[in-house]
């Protein structure tokens, strides 16, 4: 067949995977990308990756009447976790569009306006377990707490006490062996031995897979024999809606599967996205000041003032702040895609609908002939309007594409921004200096070691 162009050093057998870090396959595929053009490939065994990495090229695979989404090795790996839940699930597996059609009212205006107090609590109790407390914090780990908490109280009315623990609940280690796994067997899947190794992950996550289970069959037992069906969030939905048109409704497999991912979906890429604002906030001074004097101006005085719903929209620094993070570090890194016929690109290859290509986030989002010859430079004016105007269309997919996308979407700025707001207005933060940018890799991106010292701030109005 065609080969795409590779990295040199290409070996018999192993092909190219001796040049990729197993704990950060996406930051040395950045690195081994280097030079080789819009669209590369890795062979590593028998598998043969395709990365996209160019605008253009990502452009052309966001056609949906020519492309669909894909499931790269990974998750196809997840799905022994997350099964046909939104995100894992095939296009055509019927899951899909139920729990899309059943779901979507819960991402609605109105719907967040009903997580809008939710999200504030928590907040607030992030702020308490702060106040009080000398030293530095862990921004990505409290940014995780936060987020968890968010999304199991406002999905699945569900408290994780994650404030007031001092491990993290049992969920997020769970969590993160099942990303780390469905990453490992990704990467490795077409490896001598991979059925082996499989194996051996699976028995050393059995115990948290257990766990998980029981956790969400707890909480589907608990809203089950609760006296008053209440259908106002995610759970409720699930287990007493079915489909306006169709009548059907998910299976009880199913719901668990959906659960899950969005305990998954819906806190770990938001914790990621707060921690690299915060940390670009703390690098730069003058960002820092832009948007001290935007939530002064927007919330006033009093250092204990929560934004109202349409305050949350008032924020247009910080809301650039965090889609300049997202563009160098989107937390949901790749997605795949796939086509619908045989297709030929514009490069000249033919792609078959068994083939499939990963879009590399942070290298697209980069692309010179887009974003110019500063791409790696942190500003959040290039999402001024007046500088956003003339960008070409699917440069920029921190979300993903077409019916695919993501669906939390509104749901995640809405947080994040509330979030960033009220922190901004109560503290002055400071990170070290010699702090050097690390990233930890677990399907998503996430800031390691990074810290803030946080002070009690007077706003200045
Ligand atoms: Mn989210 C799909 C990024 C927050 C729930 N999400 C996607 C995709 C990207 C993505 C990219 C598409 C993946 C693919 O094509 O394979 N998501 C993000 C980012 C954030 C985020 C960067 C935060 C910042 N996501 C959220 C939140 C929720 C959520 C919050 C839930 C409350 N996301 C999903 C679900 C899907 C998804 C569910 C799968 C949608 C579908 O396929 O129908």
């Amino acid at each position: 067949g065609q080969t795409f162009p590779h990295p040199s050093g290409r070996r018999p057998i192993v092909g190219d995977a001796l040049g990729a870090e197993v704990r950060a396959p996406l930051q040395s595929t950045m690195r081994r990308a280097e030079g080789l053009g819009p669209i590369f490939e890795l062979q590593v065994f028998d598998q043969k990756f395709v990365f996209v990495t160019g605008a253009e090229l990502a452009a052309e695979l966001a056609d949906e009447s020519r492309f669909a989404k894909g499931l790269s090795p990974a998750l196809v790996a997840l799905r022994e976790f997350a099964g046909q839940g939104l995100f894992t699930a095939y296009n055509d597996e019927t899951n899909w569009a139920l729990a899309h059609d059943l779901l979507r009212p819960a991402f609605t205006k109105a719907a967040m306006q009903r997580y809008h107090p939710v999200m504030l609590a928590a907040a607030q109790e992030l702020f308490d377990t702060w106040d009080g407390r000398e030293g530095s914090v862990d921004v990505s780990a409290d940014m995780t707490k936060l987020t968890m908490e968010t999304i199991s109280r406002t999905a699945f009315s569900t408290d994780f006490g994650s404030f007031s623990r001092a491990e993290p609940h049992p969920f997020i280690p769970a969590m993160i062996a099942a990303l780390k796994a469905g990453q490992r067997k990704g990467s490795l899947n077409a490896m001598p031995g991979a059925g082996l190794m499989a194996k051996r992950i699976d028995k050393k996550n059995a115990h948290h897979q257990a766990y998980v289970d029981s956790l969400l069959d707890g909480i589907i037992a608990e809203r089950r024999n609760a006296s008053e069906p209440d259908d106002s969030d995610l759970l409720g939905i699930m287990l007493h809606t079915p489909h306006p048109e169709t009548g059907e409704r998910l299976d009880d497999l199913n719901i668990r599967h959906q659960i899950l991912t969005f305990l998954v979906a819906g806190h770990e890429t938001t914790s990621g996205a707060l921690s690299f604002a915060l940390y670009y906030l703390s690098r730069d001074p003058a960002v820092l000041a832009k948007a001290q004097a935007e939530v002064d101006q927007v919330l006033g005085p009093d250092r204990d003032a929560e934004p109202t719903f349409e305050q949350v929209a008032k924020f247009r620094y910080l809301r650039r702040v965090l889609d300049e993070g997202l563009r160098l570090w989107p937390t949901a890194p790749a997605f795949t895609r796939s086509p619908r016929e045989t297709t030929v690109l514009s490069t000249g290859h033919t792609m078959r609908p068994e083939d499939w290509a990963i879009v590399i986030l942070p290298l697209m989002h980069r692309d010179p002939a887009v974003w110019g010859d500063d791409a790696d430079a942190f500003d959040p004016d290039r999402f001024l309007p007046e500088n956003s105007r003339g960008r070409k269309p699917h440069s920029y997919k921190p979300f993903g594409t077409g019916e695919r996308s993501c669906i939390g979407r509104q749901f995640a700025l809405h947080e994040a921004i509330l979030v960033l707001a009220r922190m901004l207005h109560r503290y002055d933060i400071a990170g070290d200096p010699a702090y050097e940018l690390q990233i930890a890799e677990r399907l998503t991106l996430m800031p390691t070691g990074f810290e803030l010292s946080l002070t009690p701030r007077t706003p200045s109005v």
